[in-house]
């Protein structure tokens, strides 16, 4: 019998297309994206890959022509499909925000009321808006958006936003975040037991390959009489692994280290006498 395949949709190209393929790719799943490719069939694990424009996406998902799907949550905000978000992903950060020309005096939201915004996030901007009780009139265009003040068609645009430098070059300011955004796994709804099973064993090696990414494995050579202090600094899973080197009075010391306090261990432990300090990354990490 003919097993089933879960079905993913992934974007054809554009800012998250690498990052998904990257993820699937180090979950263990092999398979071809040759450019122009619209459907790809794993080879060792079940999974259909389907390459699509990001805001067809969650309709894919909710009408089941796909079981699940990678996609930014502002898309996902914006389309008001009926389906389940599973897991973030961790990539595609960014924040949907408002944002006037400097010459604007704004204050706060209410200086909103009566002007024009553009943007490509109708919906979600008209949600914010109404929350913060004001009344302005939203311009829906797809693209470009930022360039709509100067062009004299909008007063303030509702956009993307990453590094400002994009903002920042159409002399716009950033004034208030209406949602902050980054790449999830969405589901369709009533997913066969199946085919849920697969969903399982994918969102596993997901969350394995995102602790991975998270921290990075140490070793380092410490001189006995500083162990202590050593072992104080590193947090580990549990606690560090110590073995003595074969140079007498010196242990190696290997360990976990999150990324984000990364240089501040490293140079603690430099500060406390560790040497030969070896930093490498971590593919998978199951705990
Ligand atoms: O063709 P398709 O419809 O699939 O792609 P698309 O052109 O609609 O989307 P794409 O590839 O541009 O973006 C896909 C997703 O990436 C978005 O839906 C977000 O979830 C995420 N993402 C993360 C971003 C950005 N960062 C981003 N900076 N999407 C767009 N931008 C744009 C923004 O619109 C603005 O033009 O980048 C510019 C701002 O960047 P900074 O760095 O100058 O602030
Ligand atoms: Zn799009």
């Amino acid at each position: 019998m003919n097993k089933q395949n879960l079905k993913i949709a992934v974007q054809k190209s554009g800012r998250l297309s690498e990052d998904s393929i990257d993820l699937l790719k180090t979950c263990g799943i092999s398979f071809n994206n040759g450019s122009g490719k619209l459907k790809s069939v794993a080879q060792d694990f079940p999974l259909e890959i389907f390459f699509l424009r990001d805001d067809d996406i969650p309709e894919y998902v909710a009408d089941g022509v796909a079981d699940i799907g990678m996609v930014g949550e502002n898309v996902l905000a914006e389309a008001e499909k009926d389906v389940e978000m599973c897991e973030r992903l961790g990539f595609g950060k960014c924040r949907l925000a408002l944002a006037v020309p400097k010459s604007f005096e704004y204050q706060s939201i209410k200086n909103l009321s009566g002007k024009r915004v553009a943007t490509s996030y109708p919906k979600v901007l008209g949600r914010f808006l109404e929350k913060n009780d004001v009344t302005a009139e939203i311009h829906t265009i797809s693209g470009s958006v930022e360039i709509a003040p100067s062009i004299g068609l909008a007063d303030a645009v509702c956009d993307l936003v990453s590094s400002g430098s994009t903002l920042f070059t159409n002399n716009l300011r950033e004034v208030e975040v209406v949602m902050t955004s980054e790449a999830v796994l969405i589901q369709r709804k009533n997913l066969a037991a199946d085919l849920h099973t697969i969903l399982e064993k994918l969102v596993f090696r997901i969350r394995a390959v995102k602790a991975a990414r998270q921290n990075k494995y140490i070793l380092l050579n410490a001189p006995n009489e500083k162990l202590e202090e050593i072992i104080n600094i590193l947090p580990g899973i549990k606690s560090p692994t110590v073995m003595p080197l074969a140079e007498t009075g010196w242990s190696s010391v290997h360990s976990v280290i999150n990324e984000n306090d990364f240089w501040e261990i490293v140079e603690s432990l430099k500060n406390k006498g560790a040497e030969g300090i070896l930093v490498l990354s971590i593919d998978q990490m199951i705990s």
